[in-house]
């Protein structure tokens, strides 16, 4: 069984545990405590040169790191990753926009307020909460019109972006004028197959 390096508090980690319940793929969790530095030990190093969760290691010791390649290295062959060249663009560029819009703000917005840093550095929490509105924005204007973020049917893009969309009340943002983000919330998490965010590290 492949083995996922990742931390609780990790919505990194959370899309490839959330994958995961939706395709029924076992997955062995190990914790790597990052606050005691443990994902910048020469250890894990090894597995990722950047030092972060999470990293998928294969059977075979391959690593992957990534949380969005990690998905599409999962979901791959299943429905929620389609293969006809323009729908999967269409899946990515969600990805794409999870990566470089949605979890450099909501997720160092949500990092810096849950660690108090929030009022310790005014500019930088001020200047990633004003982005991280701008990009609900533009999910909301996407949901006001789509139930789902691409193909009209969950996919892999559902599952990334919902991990740090979910989160946004977390980092201090107002979420009453992004209504049809929280139905899309909502939508994905009434699912069978959904999973809380701690879900699959041992008891
Ligand atoms: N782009 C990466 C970001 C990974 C990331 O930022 N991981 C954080 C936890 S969510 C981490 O491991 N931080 C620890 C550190 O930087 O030392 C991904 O999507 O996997």
């Amino acid at each position: 069984m492949p083995t996922l390096y990742d931390n609780p508090l990790s919505r990194n980690g959370y899309k490839v545990r959330l994958l995961a319940s939706h395709l029924g793929l076992p997955l062995h969790v190990v914790t790597k405590d990052l606050k005691a530095g443990e994902s910048r030990q020469p250890d894990f190093l090894a597995k990722n040169t950047a030092g972060k969760v999470p990293v998928l290691e294969l059977e075979d010791g391959t690593c992957l790191p990534e949380s969005n390649a990690i998905v599409l290295y999962m979901a791959e062959g299943t429905p929620l990753l389609p293969t006809a060249p323009l729908e999967r663009a269409q899946v990515l560029r969600w990805m794409f926009f999870e990566q470089s819009q949605i979890l450099p703000n909501i997720g160092l917005a949500r990092m810096l307020k849950i660690t108090g840093r929030d009022t310790q550095r005014p500019d930088v929490y001020a200047q990633r909460l004003e982005v991280a509105q701008d990009s609900l924005a533009a999910l909301e204007r996407h949901f006001g019109s789509h139930d789902w973020a691409a193909l009209g049917r969950l996919t892999a893009a559902d599952i990334v972006l919902y991990a740090y969309a979910s989160v946004a009340e977390e980092a201090g943002i107002d979420t009453s004028p992004y209504p049809s983000v929280v139905a899309w919330r909502k939508r994905v998490e009434a699912l069978p197959a959904h999973v809380k965010p701690d879900w699959g590290f041992a008891a």
